[in-house]
Order: structure tokens, then C-alpha cells, then sequence
């Protein structure tokens, strides 16, 4: 017998006596994220017809200005996130800066969102999955005056709810509050997001590396042979060249993502804020582990600058654990 439809809004809600700050305010801000998803969605599955409706800067035929993908969705949840009313500030891959809210828009706001509004934009061209990440924070400062800074730099363990939106053969968010995770596949004919993956787990192992292995030579000796490690265990390599995918496949089918250190990126490339925290507390709470190449929880390191990267290496737990021990021990031996 098909189970009931439950959609994320009746979802969120019914969970929200989960959450042990006002449940009402992360609801409605969720509800909206959701409703940014939805947007970006039409607009992402529209992105092969740009040759028809004009490139950006372009006006097309309905006469809008054509916009590059991440900036259109980058303003379509900043839209969403300023009229939700719950939102005080928000921060993203897009801006240099964070952006508070202005006090019309933000009375109730007691919660700031960190994001990167289309990761992996780059392979919308050839047709390849792309992901929004957001984490939702609550501000630590005084609630009748404007964001801060500080409310954006916090640690990834002060994440309140984190969360992904995977646009791919079909579109899938998949968010936690610190409860489990659970995944939503947008229901099109409907157009609402269904519950679909109920209290994912990540696997203890899996039979995928993922890491770009063009940059083998540039990696640290002891990352090199870690991945030489993984070779010789008979492991595949999947790297898709979109955080949010890669992760996603090793939520269901395990494995380990890695993104080391180069002499090009010598913190690493991926962001700490909206890239590696949300994904982090994503993959924590469904029981995987996500620690830095220099073997540092994610979650635990200090965020100094919005823009701060970082190595990380991230998946199914014995794998994580694995790696770890094996740096740990060839880092040792080299003395
Ligand atoms: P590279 C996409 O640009 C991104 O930020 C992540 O989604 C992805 O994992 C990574 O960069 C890919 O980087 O250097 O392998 O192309």
C-alpha cells in the first residue's frame, strides 16, 4: 500500500518540537529555503534552453534579463530568507561580504543562514548535477540591532540545522536540526518536496574514493599514499566535480570524499562555513565522520573569516577512521 504523502512543510512541522529554541521561526525558515529550492530548480532545469531564451546579460523572449545561474539563485534565497522575517543576516559564496537584514525585514530575526547559493555552477554547461548548501545559525548578537560579524563566524557545532538541495536526475533536499537526517524529492506534478529517505545512515564503509586524482602529484606524500592505500584496497574511483553530488552518492552507497591540500589551494579549496560545516553536521548526524587532511573535526575548528577554506576529508566513518590512522602512522614514520 503506498505510504501517505508527507511533504516537507507537514514535516518540518511536525518535527518541530525537536528543536528546543521557538520552534516556529526555524519552520517558517526552512519552509523558505524550500521555497528558494523550488525556484532554482525550474531555473536550473530551464539552464539547457539558454541558447533559446539568450545568455546572461541578455534580455530573452519573455523579456527578463538572463542572469548566470548562481547569481539568480543567490538572489532568489536571499529574496526568500529577507521576507521570511525569521532571518537577521546571511552570508554566502556569492558575496564578499555578509549581508544583515534591515530591521523591517529582520524584527524577529534571531537566526543568520551561510551559504553557497549553486556549488559546482561550473557543470550546469554539460549538464551535471549542481547543489545548494545552507547551515542556519543562531545570532549570539543583541536581537534589536543589526547582525554582526560574529554571528556568522561561529563554529559548526553552534549549527542549528544544515542542509543540501541536490538538482540531478531528480531534486532532492536533504536537511538536519541535530535529529537525524532526512531526504525530500520534489514531487514536480505537485510541486511540493515528499518525504523520500527517512532517517538516512550513512554505511560504516563503501567501495569509493572520491577525489580529483589530476592533482595526485600535488597532494602531500603521506595523501598520496593514502589514495595509493585506497587503489590497493581494490576501491573505485567516483569524483563528479560537485561537492554536494559526490557527498550525496557516499550518504547512500558510502565511501570517503576527500579534498586535500595543494601547492594551489594550501588550505584547501572548499570553504569552512557553507561548504564543509553544513556538510559535516549533515554527515555526522547520519552517523559518518568529517575531519580536515591535518586530522582536525571540522566542526570543531574556529572560523576567522567567512571565506576561510579548508582540507577535508569526509564520509563513511571506519573509512574516515582509516584514513586518519594511516596518516597518523606514515607521518610518524617519516618523522
Ligand atoms: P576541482 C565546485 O566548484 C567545488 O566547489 C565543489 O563542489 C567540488 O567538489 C570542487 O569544487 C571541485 O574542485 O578542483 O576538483 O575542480
Amino acid at each position: 500500500m503506498n505510504e501517505k504523502i508527507t511533504t516537507l512543510d507537514e514535516f518540518i512541522f511536525k518535527r518541530q518540537n525537536d528543536f528546543e529554541y521557538a520552534a516556529g521561526e526555524l519552520t517558517a525558515l526552512l519552509r523558505d529555503i524550500g521555497v528558494a529550492a523550488k525556484i532554482i530548480n525550474r531555473e536550473v532545469n530551464r539552464a539547457g534552453l539558454v541558447n533559446i531564451l539568450g545568455v546572461q546579460g541578455d534580455t530573452n523572449f519573455t523579456g527578463d534579463t538572463v542572469q548566470k545561474l548562481d547569481i539568480y539563485a543567490n538572489d532568489k534565497i536571499i529574496e526568500c530568507l529577507k521576507n521570511s522575517g525569521m532571518c537577521c543576516g546571511v552570508a554566502s559564496e556569492e558575496n564578499d561580504d555578509y549581508i544583515p537584514f534591515p530591521a523591517l525585514f529582520s524584527k524577529f530575526g534571531n537566526y543568520v543562514v551561510l551559504m553557497d547559493p549553486l556549488d559546482g555552477s561550473s557543470n550546469i554547461d554539460v549538464n551535471v548535477s549542481v547543489g545548494t548548501i545552507f547551515a542556519i545559525y543562531r545570532r549570539t548578537s543583541p536581537s534589536d540591532g543589526p547582525a554582526t560579524l560574529e554571528d556568522f563566524l561561529q563554529k559548526g557545532i553552534k549549527q542549528v540545522a544544515a542542509g543540501y538541495v541536490l538538482y540531478g536526475t531528480s531534486t532532492i533536499l536533504v536537511y538536519t536540526t541535530g535529529k537525524g537526517v532526512n531526504g525530500f524529492t520534489l514531487d514536480p506534478s505537485i510541486g511540493e518536496f515528499c518525504l523520500s529517505h527517512r532517517d538516512i545512515m550513512i554505511p560504516a564503509r563503501g567501495n569509493y574514493y572520491s577525489v580529483n586524482q589530476g592533482y595526485y602529484l600535488k597532494f602531500d606524500l603521506e595523501m598520496r599514499r593514502y589514495i595509493d592505500y585506497c587503489s590497493d584496497e581494490n576501491l573505485g574511483l567516483r569524483y563528479i566535480g560537485s561537492m554536494v553530488a559526490d557527498v550525496h552518492r557516499i550518504m547512500f552507497q558510502g565511501g570517503i570524499f576527500l579534498y586535500p591540500s595543494t601547492r594551489r589551494h594550501p588550505q584547501g579549496k572548499l570553504r569552512l562555513l557553507y561548504e564543509c560545516n553544513p556538510m559535516s553536521f549533515i554527515v555526522e548526524q547520519a552517523g559518518g565522520k568529517a575531519i580536515s587532511c591535518d586530522l582536525n573535526r571540522i566542526m570543531e575548528m574556529e572560523a576567522n573569516a567567512l571565506h576561510q577554506k579548508s582540507s577535508i576529508a569526509i564520509g563513511s566513518p571506519d573509512m574516515v577512521d582509516e584514513m586518519q590512522a594511516f596518516i597518523e602512522k606514515y607521518s610518524a614514520q617519516r618523522g
